[in-house]
């Protein structure tokens, strides 16, 4: 067993670390208190060739795994997570389902644009009645004289607005639930595609979300991802690789929030030492590294079987689950390591603790990943 990095993924850290420390850092706080789109950054983002991570070579992408996609998720979201879930949403949800299922046509037509980061990526499962539920979803396509034309109302986009283009799953045979799902690649300028404001939200604020309604909009028989009934298994594996994403975005956040903390506990003097010598703030400090470390590992571990070719499933939803709890404890404890200065937007511990909630809900809330897990324990027994 290796424990360590390869080059390769030390490089990869480096370069990312690198451009979120002189880059992303300095915008952090602005892009959360204006609730800014960071287009700048997506764009940077995309002349390091990071919006294709995992987009192979042929197609314009960087054609890396997808321990080398957690590694980049974790080194943003430790100083910005807003800008953590655009890339995310774009390199999972938003792109592999296109290198995954996609005709060679429908890659070359997306995978170049998406890869050179001219074309956003977004993925329009979520329904205003269909969330955990996601197979009960009610947005139709019907087929008629060799188009399909969608309606329904997704919600909860990420990416709405911004997007080239959004991977939406509709039911071609409504009432069948899973396997009447079919998944469909529509571009952000179908006339048929209405995107509703961003919603106010908590947290990630610099990421917009937001409702998206298909009025009578038409794509092409080669807009479908694979057969039709396809598309409930295309939106499971999609997620698959999402939750790797999100475990890394809450490593980031929680590895970032457990720097502050050491740093500042370093400085910080009470009763005539720094609060780091007293048992307190160094208990606190303790189980914050020893949570970090085990979600890193955990999600390694997820994105390390995916790039074997083993089923990762659980290890994906064991990683998101315990990722995603463990950020939302480590950000509340490392903010009351700062004490009142925890507390104030002018330091970026309250906008973590308010970005980490997100984490444990969106791709699948943690009870779902919990569902998912003792799923495949009973069916190995
Ligand atoms: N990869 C590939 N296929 C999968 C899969 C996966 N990870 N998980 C399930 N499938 C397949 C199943 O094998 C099944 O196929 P067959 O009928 O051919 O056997 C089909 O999909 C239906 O699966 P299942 O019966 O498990 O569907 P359920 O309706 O019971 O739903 C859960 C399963 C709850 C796990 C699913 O609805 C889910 O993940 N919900 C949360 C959705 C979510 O994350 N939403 C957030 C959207 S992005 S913000």
């Amino acid at each position: 067993m290796n424990l360590t990095l390869s080059p390769e993924h030390e490089e990869i850290r480096r370069l990312v670390r690198n451009f979120a420390e002189r880059e992303i850092k300095p915008r952090a706080a602005e892009i959360d208190q204006r609730s800014e789109f960071p287009r700048d950054l997506v764009d940077r983002a995309a002349e390091l060739g990071l919006m294709g991570i995992l987009i192979p070579e042929v197609y314009g992408g960087a054609g890396l795994d997808h321990l080398a996609f957690a590694i980049f998720i974790e080194e943003v979201a430790k100083h910005c997570a807003s800008t953590a879930i655009i890339l995310d949403v774009h390199a999972s949800v938003g792109s592999e389902p296109i290198t995954l299922f996609g005709s060679e046509a429908q890659k070359r037509r997306w995978l170049p644009g998406m890869a050179a980061g001219k074309l956003l990526g977004a993925f329009a499962l979520t329904e205003p009645e269909a969330g955990s539920d996601a197979a009960h979803l009610q947005t139709s396509a019907r087929r008629r004289n060799g188009v399909y034309v969608l309606n329904g109302t997704k919600t909860f986009i990420t990416n709405a607005g911004q997007a080239g283009l959004y991977v939406v799953m509709a039911a071609t045979q409504p009432g069948r639930g899973a396997a009447g799902i079919t998944a469909f690649v529509v571009g952000g300028e179908n006339p048929g595609l209405k995107v509703g404001p961003p919603f106010a939200k908590m947290g990630l604020n610099g990421s917009p979300i937001a409702e998206i309604v298909l009025q009578d909009c038409q794509v092409g028989e080669d807009d479908r991802l694979g057969a039709e009934g396809d598309g409930f298994r295309i939106a499971m594996r999609a997620l698959d690789t999402g939750r790797i994403g999100i475990s890394a975005q809450a490593v980031g956040l929680a590895q970032g929030a457990l720097d502050d903390a050491v740093a500042y506990a370093k400085e910080r003097r009470q009763f005539g030492r720094p609060i780091a010598e007293q048992q307190a703030i160094q208990f606190k400090l303790a189980d914050i590294q020893t949570g970090v470390s085990a979600a890193r590992w955990l999600t390694w571990k997820a994105a390390a079987r995916c790039d074997a070719g083993q089923p990762f499933t659980r290890d994906a939803s064991m990683a998101k689950l315990f990722a995603t709890d463990m950020a939302m404890s480590a950000t509340l404890e490392a903010l009351q390591v700062l004490g009142g200065y925890g507390y104030l937007e002018e330091f970026p511990m309250a906008r973590r603790v308010r970005d980490a909630k997100a984490c444990q809900i969106y791709e699948g809330t943690n009870q779902i990943q919990r569902i998912v897990i003792a799923r495949e324990l009973a069916a190995a027994g």
